[in-house]
């Protein structure tokens, strides 16, 4: 069984995430979550395709919302409902898939 982040895990692992990413993650309403904005909607569909692989590959697949350029990405680990290093794994390779 996975291990659901403390409040104090979870804030260490997003300091390490952004480190890493110009645009901050933030942790909202219990989740881990980013706006993307992409040129175009074919570069946004793009990057959704290249997280999707990920997200197969680790049986952990972000809750997200596309409109044209924009992609809202949610992550939560349902099965312990929070944050857990499966989420954080995502946001790293996620951040990978910025074309
Ligand atoms: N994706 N975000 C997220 N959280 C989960 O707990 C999760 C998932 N994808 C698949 C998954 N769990 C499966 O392990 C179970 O639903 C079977």
């Amino acid at each position: 069984m996975i291990k659901k982040f403390t409040q104090a895990e979870a804030e260490e692992n997003l300091a390490q995430l952004n480190q890493s990413s110009e645009i901050p993650w933030q942790i909202a309403d219990g989740k881990l979550y980013k706006k993307f904005v992409f040129a175009d909607f074919i570069a946004a569909f793009g990057f959704m395709s290249q997280v999707a692989l990920y997200a197969e590959r680790a049986d952990h697949h972000p809750e997200w919302f596309n409109v044209y350029n924009k992609v809202d990405i949610h992550l939560i680990t349902h099965e312990v409902k929070g944050l857990s290093t499966r989420d954080f794994k995502l946001a790293h390779e996620i951040e990978k898939s910025i074309l």
